[in-house]
């Protein structure tokens, strides 16, 4: 491979599979940061991009997979902020439309011209209809974009930039419903379950109430921090009820967001009591009055996080009270890394390495 040329795990075309091929060295203009990628995430997410069928989504194809993106800045363009050249960074992920009140206020995620960049077909961020860090290398808009990680190992902040990053927002959602011996229910113990549990447990006093289908996931919360664990029942809602004292959940974290896991949610959660949703299972939850909801039950949709968020994020992980469970994979075994995670045949986040450089 030439100097000016790099390789990226890319879509080229909707429905097809993502493939491995050379594209030119990316150069850094005005603001842009290039970076050299040490690890890229693999995220259930970008199985949804994969299979995305014409018009599903609004993005340009094609376009380098890759949202969840730690590396080390390369060259910088003459008008970079931010970090400096060989500096090791994790890469915020939903770049929004940069000018917005929510994008000034780093809070991409919730982006308010972001049907407007769908519109414009210009897409949501890294990897989501822009090219994202799957490959060697990676161009960044902005340096306001990275943050700092020091020596915390690429297989750790990697991970953190979206699955600890949405974990972290979303215990953010539901802190206020967290006082003084109040108990949280986590539902999925899977790549951001059990970061979730670490967060609690790292930044609350909750008593953490973990579910999932699989007795080796229960072993995870339980080594993650989480008071109790228990398989998903039909009685689960009373198995939980009863760990609470009879009031219930004051908060619930659903990272499934089925019809399994919305019905235990409802069902264990405290009149007054939190219930985030941040899995994209499909489920459904009906609002009435009166209904299954508790009264005063407040329902929210989380979505990724601020940047802000994942400045705190990084600090726990570099306190070392968060550790991520990976399993790496080489760049050049980008497909393998898919076709596992879509088997459901991968320990914790699978972490696409460059194997050689780019
Ligand atoms: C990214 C893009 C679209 C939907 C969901 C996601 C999440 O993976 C971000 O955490
Ligand atoms: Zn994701
Ligand atoms: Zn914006």
């Amino acid at each position: 491979m030439s100097t000016d040329q790099t390789r990226a795990f890319r879509l080229t075309r909707w429905g097809g599979p993502p493939v491995l091929t050379e594209v030119p060295r990316p150069v850094p203009v005005a603001e842009e940061v290039l970076i050299r990628v040490e690890a890229a995430g693999v995220c259930r997410s970008d199985l949804h991009v994969i299979d995305a069928r014409p018009g599903d989504l609004p993005y340009r194809i094609p376009f380098t997979l890759g949202h969840e993106v730690a590396g080390r800045v390369l060259e910088r363009g003459p008008l970079a902020v931010g970090p400096a050249v060989g500096e090791r960074v994790v890469v915020y992920g939903p770049w929004g439309c940069g000018e917005c009140a929510r994008c000034a206020a780093g809070a991409g995620n919730y982006c308010d011209r972001r049907t407007a960049l769908d519109g414009a077909r210009v897409g949501m961020g890294a990897g989501l209809g822009r090219d994202g860090g799957m490959a060697d290398l990676m161009l960044v808009p902005s340096g306001r974009l990275l943050v700092p990680v020091g020596d915390l190992a690429a297989d750790q902040a990697a991970p953190l930039s979206d699955a600890g990053l949405t974990a972290y927002h979303a215990v953010a959602t539901v802190l206020p419903a967290l006082g003084e011996g109040a108990s949280v229910v986590v539902l999925g113990i899977g790549g951001l379950g059990h970061l979730a549990v670490q967060i609690l447990r790292a930044t609350t006093t909750a008593q953490v109430l973990a579910v999932d289908v699989r007795e080796e996931a229960l072993a995870l919360a339980h080594a993650c921090g989480a008071h109790f664990g228990t398989l998903l029942r039909a009685d689960t809602a009373a198995v939980l009820r009863g760990r609470t004292g009879g009031v219930g959940a004051a908060a619930v974290l659903d990272f499934v967001g089925g019809a399994s896991s919305l019905e235990p949610a409802v069902g264990v959660l405290r009149a007054g009591g939190e219930l985030a949703v941040v899995g994209s299972g499909g489920g459904e939850l009906t609002v009435r009055k009166p209904g299954a909801l508790p009264p005063g039950a407040r329902i929210s949709l989380p979505f990724w996080g601020t940047l802000p968020e994942l400045d705190a994020v990084v600090s726990l992980a570099r306190a070392g009270v968060l550790k991520a469970g990976t399993e790496p994979f080489p760049l050049a075994d980008a497909a393998e890394a898919i076709a596992r995670l879509r088997s459901g045949d991968v320990r914790g986040r699978a972490i696409l390495v460059p194997d050689r450089c780019g």
